[in-house]
């Protein structure tokens, strides 16, 4: 019987390009899971869209002094692209400023009011007294009461990982203006989720086929209770709180995001002109999240208390959550410029391999590494290589050999290879519905290796070379067992699979594939040439930069220049002489004992007669000039990302503005590009900093 399944996939937020962490986190698995699901002959609804509410959009909003309405357009119209760019097609991919989205939040907001979940109470909140306005807490910043880090955020601090009350931060401030916080009391709705804290606990305890990261870290959150929340905040960018006497407020954005499944699906069903069909496909319970585990929280605990709560619609049946996936070993990160964004690895590989890639290391259950070499490597040898290479083999064979398949009783090795691939199936499809898609691509290429090895042994061209007529019939063999890898690779790399089964058919895959497996088809061989690509990337990237982590023991000022400093510096293993054009920023006594960034190789230059024998490096912006520091000890090297200095010899400011020293998009952290990765600069396994925050992306020198 045919289910109706609906696969929702977290809402992007509209402030920046995806990156492929965001895809191998959440939307590539549901993408996997959603072609699965229609190739069993289920019936599904596949949502997602963009979340284009809250905070980080408004303030981004203002301090690109443009409407947030612009941010979230551009970017809404870039994530549908960027989806349909590497064949994630979603039926619907809405937008939470959609004004239907607002009635139905408006709706459901109403309607636990109603059923008594919703409470208005008053709190004292972080206030900044110069924008008049009240300040999330991430955007309160001061000294973290636990390690004493001067940057800590007011929801956490990004030295000791904790979590932070604002109230509890020493001299708060407002990170926007940086005036001194003020703590002033405010109205909000509560959700009174405390009063499903036991359903909630009982609810996932059953849900044992569920990952443990969701599951356990789930329960792990709640278990010193669940509190209720506030889901209003004090602000102009989103839905209002249709609630007298709270005008002026908006419910909190990831209350109403998580609303934009339904109300997509609603949206996608008028569209349709069958208004009843998202009540249709959500009637059996089949409902799917896939996520980051940055998102679990709320699809595992605040989305299912609200649907509790509401008793409207179905608890999620299944969240799903990657883990994090990793670039050259650190999180990517579009907010630090860390990794590719989906448009920019799309210029170096087609999606096909993109996808066959990432399927392979989906971060499933633990984190994984994303390399472009190990991309390159893997589906040189394994999409190329191996299936890539059988399906040119056995269709340019069939094609110059004149032969025409015919299926007939098979031999020992016929009969044995296509039993090996129903019992490969079987076992596909128990990891598919189990979720486990990277376990059921690592067995499709050991499927894949297997019918390489049949026809191996089979030697059809000695077949052919003696005249043999049995070599039709083994074709068939050869081309059915290409038919049962080309339709259980379609999830992973649906475009390829395509192009693979209409060199073997002429025409493109049906509805319902496993059955046609079953099925003694004939097939009609259409050479088209290679189906896959192989991936050239050049290798090999060079750090010529010989960064080293010095002291300063001497600083006075240059003789004979007003602006410039005459410093000497203690590399560890020699003593070398700067100058430096920081005379207006740095008091001298401020100097000396301070770790700084030095480039020891860049060509000595005499400067107003003392000889510069490096470069000390500094973020230029506009209050200034701000050593770049690390606490590291004198003469530790300071690597680019992995590159470590490899060159020889001396460079030249022209080679160094190859590097685009920039500080990264928080202004706390430098980075330097190598081929066309952005990587942060390194020191003992500890990234370089600035001395102060800088503006985002300041210019180093
Ligand atoms: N926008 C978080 C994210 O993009 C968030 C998901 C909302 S799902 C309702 O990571
Ligand atoms: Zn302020």
């Amino acid at each position: 019987m045919a289910k109706n399944i609906v696969v929702n996939c977290a809402l992007p937020y509209a402030n920046g390009p995806l990156h492929i962490g965001h895809i191998a986190g959440a939307y590539l698995s549901g993408d996997i899971f959603n072609r699965y699901q229609r190739m069993i002959g289920n019936k599904v609804l596949f949502i997602s869209g963009s979340d284009e509410y809250g905070t980080p959009i408004a303030i981004q909003a203002e301090k690109e002094k443009i409407p947030p309405e612009k941010i979230v357009e551009k970017y809404h119209r870039e994530h549908e692209d960027t989806m349909k760019s590497l064949d994630i097609n979603f039926d619907y991919f809405g937008r939470t400023t959609d004004p239907e989205h607002s009635i139905f939040v408006e709706d459901f907001f109403r309607d636990l009011e109603k059923k008594g979940f919703l409470e208005r109470r008053s709190m004292v909140s972080a206030y900044c007294p110069n924008e008049k306005r009240f300040l999330p807490d991430r955007y309160v910043q001061g000294t973290c009461p636990r390690c004493g880090f001067e940057n800590a955020r007011g929801d956490q601090c990004d030295e000791c990982g904790r979590t932070n009350d604002p109230k509890d931060l020493i001299n708060p401030r407002c990170s926007i203006c940086g005036s001194p916080a003020e703590f002033r009391e405010t109205d909000h709705i509560f959700f009174l989720a405390g009063k499903l804290e036991s359903q909630i606990k009982e609810w996932l305890e059953e849900k044992k086929e569920w990952r443990e990261n969701v599951r356990l870290f789930s329960l792990n959150m709640i278990q010193n209770g669940l509190l209720d929340r506030a889901i209003t905040r004090d602000m102009d960018w989103g839905v209002p709180a249709p609630m007298e006497g709270m005008e002026g407020k908006r419910i909190y954005v990831w209350f109403e995001a998580l609303l934009g499944y339904l109300s997509f699906a609603k949206k996608y069903s008028k569209e349709q002109g069958d208004e009843k069909l998202w009540k249709e496909m959500y009637s059996e319970g089949n409902t799917y999240y896939f996520l980051g585990k940055d998102n679990i929280f709320f699809h595992a605990i605040l989305l299912p208390a609200m649907h509790m709560a509401s008793g409207k619609y179905p608890l999620p049946m299944r969240v799903n959550a990657n883990e994090y996936l990793r670039f050259n070993g650190q999180k990517f990160s579009k907010s630090r410029g860390i990794g590719y964004s989906v448009d920019d690895i799309l210029k170096i590989v087609d999606k096909d391999s993109l996808r066959y890639y990432l399927s392979s290391i989906l971060p499933e259950s633990s984190d994984s590494d994303f390399t472009l070499k190990d991309m390159k490597d893997r589906v040189n040898s394994e999409l190329n290589g191996k299936y890539g290479n059988l399906l040119n083999r056995v269709i340019s064979f069939t094609e110059n050999k004149n032969i025409v398949p015919e299926y007939g009783q098979g031999n020992t090795l016929e009969e044995e290879i296509l039993r090996y691939l129903q019992s490969f199936i079987d076992q596909y499809r128990e990891s598919m519905d189990r979720l486990e898609f990277r376990k059921a691509l690592s067995l499709w290429l050991e499927a894949v290796k297997e019918v390489n090895s049949f026809i191996n042994m089979s030697k059809p061209w000695d077949m052919v070379k003696n005249g043999d007529e049995r070599v039709s019939v083994n074709m068939w063999y050869s081309l059915k067992a290409i038919e049962y890898l080309t339709v259980s690779l379609y999830p992973f790399v649906p475009s390829g699979a395509e192009r693979a089964w209409n060199s073997i058919h002429g025409s493109s895959i049906p509805e319902e594939p496993f059955e046609h497996l079953k099925e003694n088809c004939k097939f009609a061989i259409k050479n088209t040439g290679p189906i896959f690509r192989k991936i050239e990337i050049e290798e090999d990237e060079e750090n010529e930069l010989n960064l080293v982590v010095g002291k300063i023991v001497m600083a006075e000022n240059h003789p004979n220049a007003d602006t410039l400093l005459h410093l000497k510096v203690d590399l560890g293993s020699k003593i070398i002489d700067l100058v430096a054009g920081i005379r207006k920023y740095y008091p001298l006594d401020s100097l000396e004992g301070k770790n700084i960034i030095v480039v020891e190789n860049l060509k000595h230059s005499k400067i107003r007669g003392i000889e510069s024998q490096g470069m000390l490096l500094a973020a230029q912006d506009s209050n200034g000039a701000h050593l770049l520091t690390s606490d590291e000890r004198q003469g530790t090297p300071v690597s680019i990302g992995k590159y470590s200095y490899r060159g020889e010899g001396k460079v030249t400011i022209d080679d160094l503005k190859k590097y685009d020293l920039k500080v990264d998009s928080e202004g706390l952290y430098p980075t330097a590009v190598i081929g066309r990765e952005r990587l942060y600069l390194m020191a003992g396994g500890k990234k370089v900093y600035v001395d102060a925050r800088v503006d985002p992306r300041s210019q180093i020198r």
